[in-house]
């Protein structure tokens, strides 16, 4: 511990004076290690990204910057929307968040829910890497933490016990298990099914024990998580929403880092990022769809929309996109739609 306080101390002038600034006038005070959270865990491409992040973290501050990995929000009881508040209370040192945990706290973030907002991975990229992206940050930069990347949960797609959906017809009354945002509900509330908000922590034995007939995650997660085995035999392609994942560190833990730690905290997590990016986009496209052809042999019924099938879920949905724009911000709201046609 001393030794790592003296080391870190070193490390700290050597940075300051290398970029010509004067010397700190204390010592920074390192931890002898970082909590760093999220839901999923490495067998997924974002706890695979967190624990990347992790390791380059180690490797480029040469262990002056240890990291454990606490999957499962288990820092908050597995409650996924208290992540974003003990993050910024400093009970979280770090974190790899999805948008939708953290949406009850930062409204904004609620603009990746908007139903049918998104219709490809080259929109998610013209909102998270141009200016909309960059508004985020600032917001978040507000509120205790210091943003560094954006990462991937991926598209939404719905699946569920019952029978294939085709049309919003077919989600009537069907018990579903959502996550911790209203806009949510309001999305399936709009569609007559019957929303439950939960975590995921308990979605898996809700879906087990038939609690809940169907859910809706990314490709990735249902395969890794192997929901056809918790009796998901139906599985709807139509991205209705996507969730992107943001690397993030509490500030006055970013604070207590020599400025060249800080850039090897910041470039690790700007690879982790498009490493993970690229795991969470693999196999679904037409290019190649290893994953969905898996998902197909564990013996799931995928049903791919036309684009008028799609249609039909957007018109259903139009009510709560146009009432949540207004709860969002009308302006941010429109610089999306702006920036995702010209993408
Ligand atoms: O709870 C979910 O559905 C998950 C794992 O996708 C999120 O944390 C948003």
């Amino acid at each position: 511990m001393q030794k790592r306080r003296f080391t870190a101390l070193i490390a700290g002038l050597f940075a300051s004076t290398a970029l010509g600034f004067s010397m700190p006038a204390t010592a920074q005070q390192y931890k002898d290690e970082y909590k760093l959270s999220t839901v999923l865990g490495e067998a997924f491409p974002w706890g695979w990204g967190a624990k990347r992040w992790a390791d380059l973290v180690a490797e480029k501050t040469e262990g002056r910057i240890k990291i454990k990995v606490y999957p499962g929000t288990s820092l908050v009881s597995g409650d996924q929307t208290k992540e974003f508040t003990a993050l910024r209370q400093g009970i979280i040192d770090m974190a790899v968040g999805s948008t939708i945990n953290w949406s009850p706290q930062v409204k904004e973030l609620n603009l990746f829910a908007l139903p049918f907002l998104m219709p490809d991975h080259k929109a998610i990229d013209a909102l998270t890497q141009g200016r909309v992206g960059k508004k985020m940050f600032d917001i978040l930069a507000e509120r205790d933490v210091v943003p560094l990347a954006w990462g991937e949960n991926g598209f939404r797609e719905v699946s569920n016990s019952k029978k294939p959906i085709r049309t919003p017809e077919d989600v009537k009354g069907m018990k579903m298990r959502v996550v911790g945002s209203p806009l949510f509900l309001a999305t399936f509330n709009a569609l007559g099914a019957n929303p439950t908000q939960m975590s995921w922590a308990d979605a898996q034995p809700a879906m087990a024990t038939g609690a809940v007939d169907g859910q809706e995650n990314p490709l990735a997660v249902f395969n890794a998580a192997k929901l056809h085995t918790v009796g998901q035999k139906n599985l709807t392609l139509w991205g209705y929403v996507a969730d992107p994942l943001i690397f993030v560190v509490n500030k006055s833990v970013w604070n207590s880092w020599s400025e060249a730690d800080r850039k090897a905290v910041s470039e690790a997590a700007q690879q982790a990022a498009k490493e993970e990016i690229a795991r969470a986009r693999a196999g679904i496209s037409a290019a190649d769809d290893a994953l969905l052809k898996e998902i197909e042999a564990n013996g799931v019924a995928v049903v791919r929309l036309t684009d008028a099938e799609r249609d039909a879920f957007r018109q259903a949905t139009a009510g709560v996109y146009k009432e949540w724009a207004e709860k969002i911000g009308a302006d941010l709201v429109k610089q999306a739609e702006e920036d995702i046609a010209k993408r």
